[in-house]
């Protein structure tokens, strides 16, 4: 098993540095910094990051392939893998349709448009002049004028016809899930794909990108972790919700307060036990290695702790470092 920790750069890259140097100094093996347009360029803070850690591997977690070009792409993560001494790691989604919305960008085929992206990207690695025609990506001649490292590519994925593309084609998928019941059904789709491309399932790395929080006050890491896991709730398919057990019609509920800023209702008794066990790794210690021992047993072969990670950033890392990563 391997440990990576998710950063959000709504923080300062500064601080956000500081995180990921924690965290290294903890033990953990991957640090994944999210992409959104309005948050601190996810390149730039990886750039400051490469130069203030020595082991822990970086990658986008996740980049798309709308705002970036696959070219752009290449270039800047093989900026990061020079700058890093190969520690880059490329991981790419398709984004949300309401994000492009706003800023103006059609947000077509998804699914097409990362594949796509994907073999690029791919192409750009090699050095070689790209040609590629596609029905979402055309390239007529470029090519990359460095050598960027062949950096591995993960996917960003929770739908059954990405997760058998990240089969397929991907070194790694980050899934937004928590609980042993989604990895059940995402592992045979990974493998699936895998099996399409004569591929073997054990060389697709797959990490619970997960909502994470952990403190030694089980009630302090939950309450951390409640709002997390209302956007989780608020944003995810009817059948995911059923497979859990949790009420559909409260997705509406949940969505509505979230879209009033109805904290003190979110906090006050509409996110149930079931919806915390079915969409966060959280509580205690004890709690925390009880879940990911779960996840293993399936399939994960890493975990992310992803946000809030605790209601102390730092303890939090360093509780991990010490009862979960040391402790394996
Ligand atoms: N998104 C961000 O914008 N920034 C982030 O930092 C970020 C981090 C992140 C971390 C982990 C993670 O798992 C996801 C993350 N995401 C982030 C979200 C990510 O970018 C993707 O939006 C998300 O993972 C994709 O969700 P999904 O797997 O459910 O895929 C969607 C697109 C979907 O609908 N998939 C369907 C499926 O079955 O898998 C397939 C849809 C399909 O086949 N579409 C066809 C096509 O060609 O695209 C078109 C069909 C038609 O009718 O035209």
């Amino acid at each position: 098993m391997t440990f990576g920790i998710e950063f959000v750069p709504s923080d300062p890259v500064l601080k956000v540095s500081h995180y990921a140097k924690l965290a290294e100094q903890q033990g953990f093996d991957n640090v994944w910094i999210t992409d959104h347009y309005n948050n601190r360029d996810v390149y730039t803070t990886m750039a400051v990051l490469a130069l203030n850690t020595n082991s822990i591997k970086l990658g986008t977690g996740v980049t798309n392939p709308y705002t970036r070009n696959a070219a752009i792409a290449a270039s800047s993560i093989g900026a990061i893998n020079e700058i890093s001494g190969g520690r880059a790691i490329l991981g790419i989604g398709p984004g949300d349709k309401a994000t492009f919305d706003a800023m103006g960008i059609s947000w077509d085929k998804p699914l097409t448009m990362t594949k796509e992206t994907i073999a690029a990207i791919r192409a750009y690695f090699t050095g070689k002049t790209v040609n590629q025609t596609g029905e979402m990506v055309n390239i007529s001649g470029a090519k990359m004028a460095f050598n960027t490292g062949n950096v591995p590519i993960y996917m960003g994925a929770q739908g059954p016809k990405m997760l058998e593309l990240a089969g397929e084609v991907a070194d790694g998928v980050l899934i937004n899930a928590s609980h042993p019941k989604d990895f059940e059904v995402a592992v045979k789709q990974i493998a699936a794909g895998a099996k399409t491309a004569g591929r073997d399932p054990k060389d697709v790395d797959v990490a619970a990108y997960a909502c994470f929080s952990i403190d030694k006050d089980a009630k302090k890491a939950a309450s951390a972790a409640q709002i997390v896991v209302a956007f989780i709730v608020a944003g995810s398919p009817d059948m995911v919700l059923e497979r859990h057990g949790i009420d559909v019609a409260a997705k509406a509920d949940i969505g509505g307060a979230i879209a009033k800023g109805d904290f003190g209702a979110l906090m006050g008794g509409m996110i149930t036990d079931g919806m915390m066990d079915a969409f966060s790794i959280c509580g205690t210690p004890d709690d925390c290695k009880a879940r990911i021992n779960d996840l293993l047993d399936i399939g994960v072969t890493q975990i992310v702790a992803g946000s809030p990670i605790g209601p102390n950033k730092e303890k939090a890392i360093k509780l991990i470092g010490k009862e979960i990563i040391g402790g394996n």
